[in-house]
């Protein structure tokens, strides 16, 4: 398993994410990757690199997957913000007003605030001084990772790399991601020659950002094993009706799971994902590998044990696909390195 991972993380660190009407400690933080990367040096798995500096067609990349209004705010948005008020400078910026269906989506206004809102759908995702750098770096880690796996040089690699990005759309951030890692990656495996590309997606939370992006699409398939959207975060994206649409009709699967739900049950609906991978004719898989669904998480709901993660690894390497696996949430902080290694390991290359 070669290992892509990102020298920059630490320059995203939000501060505080809105929860209940309060600012809370944010979940998402820079020990998780450390954690990670220890883990991975100390049970020695593979090759640890980090992306070069000037990632061929990385920009061109972005730009496949999201649209430039929105990468044009993200780059710009923390100069924006400090020019408001330079004391902004010791504040993260959080969005606190957002368009409702029939308002306007396509003029793009004036205000900061705005535009903030505009980008995004919650207020858990703080943007910082480093936001942009951090997200682009691991940009680069995912594409690097896919090139990789695509190229045959690799028949496997980790993208390992924060701020996650299962939740960002073509146009917003939110749920803590600002660029869709593990969308950049399936677009660039199909740009390596890749027909049909699967995107199966274990974190704990729908990723509704890749569900969206691939929602018309013919030759990637989105499937996702989630807390079931009625009662778990993100809320409005995820249901089991949700079958793609257009040339896209059959290439999403949504799988979504009680609150609660332990490993015999998740493994079954994992089961029945990888049944449709298999079905679909996948040659490549990108897997958004979240471990909040690990019985202490603190966010989350559903109750995987560490070993668990090694099974997990091996039921996916069951599917005999070149893979590219991308890091997405996980916040018991002390546990997430082992769970994360675990599925590695159990995957075996
Ligand atoms: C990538 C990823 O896993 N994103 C998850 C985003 C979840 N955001 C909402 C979290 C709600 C936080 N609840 C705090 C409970 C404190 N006890
Ligand atoms: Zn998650």
């Amino acid at each position: 398993m070669l290992t892509l991972h990102n020298p920059l993380h630490h320059l995203h660190q939000g501060r505080h994410e809105m929860f209940r009407g309060r600012l809370v400690p944010c979940h998402e933080t820079p020990q998780r990757l450390d954690h990670v990367l220890a883990e991975l040096q100390r049970r020695s798995l593979g090759p640890l690199r980090t992306p070069a500096d000037d990632v061929e067609g990385l920009d061109a990349g972005l730009a496949q997957i999201h649209s430039p209004r929105y990468l044009h705010f993200i780059e710009h948005a923390w100069e924006e913000w400090i020019a408001l008020d330079p004391l902004n400078a010791a504040q993260d910026a959080l969005p606190s007003v957002w368009p409702a269906p029939g308002m306007r989506f396509d003029v793009l206004p004036d205000s900061f605030a705005a535009r903030m809102g505009l980008f995004s759908f919650d207020a858990g995702t703080p943007l910082t001084a480093g936001s942009w750098a951090a997200a682009h770096a691991g940009a680069a880690c995912a594409i690097t990772a896919a090139r990789e796996v695509a190229s045959q040089r690799v028949r496997s690699a980790f993208a390992l790399s924060r701020p996650p990005g299962h939740h960002a759309g073509a146009d917003f951030f939110g749920g803590y991601c600002f660029l869709n890692n593990a969308a950049l990656a399936a677009q660039a495996l199909r740009d390596g020659g890749a027909r049909r590309v699967a995107v199966l997606d274990v974190d704990y939370h729908h990723g509704n950002g890749t569900q969206a992006i691939f929602y018309e699409r013919s030759d990637v398939l989105t499937v996702s094993v989630h807390g079931d959207p009625r009662t778990e975060y993100p809320f409005f994206l995820g249901h089991a009706d949700e079958r793609g649409a257009g040339a896209g009709e059959g290439c999403n699967l949504n799988l979504p799971l009680p609150r609660g739900t332990g490993f015999v049950r998740w493994r079954e609906a994992l089961h029945c994902g990888l049944a449709a991978i298999r079905a679909f004719g996948a040659d490549t898989l990108v897997v958004s590998l979240g471990v909040d669904t690990f019985e202490g998480d603190p966010i989350s709901g559903f109750l995987l044990r560490g070993p668990d993660y090694l099974q997990v690894g091996h039921d996916i390497a069951s599917a005999k696909l070149p893979t590219v696996f991308v890091f997405e949430g996980g916040y018991a902080v002390d546990e997430v390195g082992m769970n994360t290694v675990n599925v590695l390991e159990g995957f075996g290359a």
